[in-house]
């Protein structure tokens, strides 16, 4: 009996690729190539699984011309490349890869909030530029990161593997807003404190983005809140693209509305808005949040498994979506 064909869209680990070649016919990417809708739709034929990265969009129209797909496995906790609800209605099972990338994209957010606080890529930029001449009392001076407030706006698992370094590691006050309130054990273990989204924004130090991307969550973030933070504050977002609105977070920067701000996600990435090119004081990385070696191989691990899972044996892992099955 011939295998099931399956389409990964991006390059992936050779070992995870080589395991599912043993189940799988497998069309690949490994060069990497980034293809349009329309190509994706057309790689896309024949295939009853796929496995993408949060840069591949399933919707409508790609569904529709794919009639024989049964499951996307994203290799992301994020999935809003993916219209579920066209997924759920074209019996188009959805998967992404949660827990696996939780500490390790908490490591980075702090990271980044350390970087931008304490103007590490600043500085080195001056170093390296040979501008350093002399040591001065007041020389990248910056924030405070211990003992000082931080606001986390989205408290999901990355959420409260923030607040957990920065209240137990660093003595930080947490403050936090979500859409619903965690449990009073879950705040105890946090040592964080259920805030509205104005007082946080008046009251943090460092204001940290972890909310999923949604209609709702866009520019969560914009010129009017960027108006209620301290002008000491720093904002760092490893949400999403979208959920801050860059424009108006550059011209904040370059009027020293805010101190600084770190930055992992960008809207329309990997284009940056030019103007937050040209201010200093922001810490720029490319979407590398969840990109340790073994958080990655796990990532692509949890993906794969559920293509075999769902396609050997109807069970996903982690679904995002539920389909009636063909007995109801
Ligand atoms: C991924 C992410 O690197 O998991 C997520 O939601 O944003 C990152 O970990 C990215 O989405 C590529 O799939």
């Amino acid at each position: 009996m011939s295998k099931p064909s399956i389409l990964v869209a991006r390059a992936i680990f050779p070992e995870v690729l080589q395991s599912l070649a043993q189940k799988f016919e497998v069309e690949s990417n490994q060069a990497d190539e980034v293809w349009s809708a329309q190509e994706l739709t057309r790689r896309m034929q024949g295939k009853v699984g796929a496995l993408t990265t949060g840069s591949e969009r399933i919707d409508a129209a790609l569904l529709q011309a794919n009639p024989q797909l049964k499951i996307v496995a994203n290799m992301a906790v994020g999935y809003n490349n993916f219209d579920v609800p066209a997924m759920t209605a074209a019996g188009v099972l959805a998967s992404n890869t949660p827990d696996v990338l939780t500490e390790t994209t908490a490591d980075f957010g702090f990271a980044l909030l350390m970087a931008t606080a304490r103007r590490i890529t600043e500085s080195e930029h001056y170093l390296r530029a040979d501008l350093w001449k002399k040591w001065s009392y007041d020389m990248f001076a910056g924030a405070e990161v211990h003992g000082s407030t931080i606001g986390i706006i989205g408290m999901g698992r990355i959420g409260q593997g923030i607040a957990r370094r920065a209240a137990h590691g660093f003595g930080m006050n947490v403050i936090y807003h979500n859409r619903s309130r965690l449990s009073a054990e879950l705040e105890a273990q946090c040592k964080a404190t259920y805030v509205g989204k104005q007082e946080l924004l008046q009251t943090a130090d460092h204001v940290m983005l972890v909310v999923p991307y949604s209609a709702e969550s866009h520019h969560t973030i914009g010129a009017a809140e960027l108006a209620q933070m301290k002008p000491t504050a720093t904002l760092v977002n490893i949400a999403r693209g979208g959920i801050v609105d860059d424009a108006a977070l550059a011209k904040a920067l370059a009027a020293g509305q805010i101190a600084a701000a770190g930055l992992d996600v960008f809207e329309g990435e990997p284009a940056v808005h030019p103007d937050l090119l040209k201010v200093p004081n922001v810490v720029l990385t490319p979407h590398i949040a969840s990109s340790t070696v073994k958080t990655r191989l796990a990532m692509a691990q949890l993906a794969a498994d559920n293509l075999v899972a769902y396609l050997t044996q109807g069970q996903a892992l982690t679904p995002l979506n539920r389909l009636p099955s063909a007995a109801e």
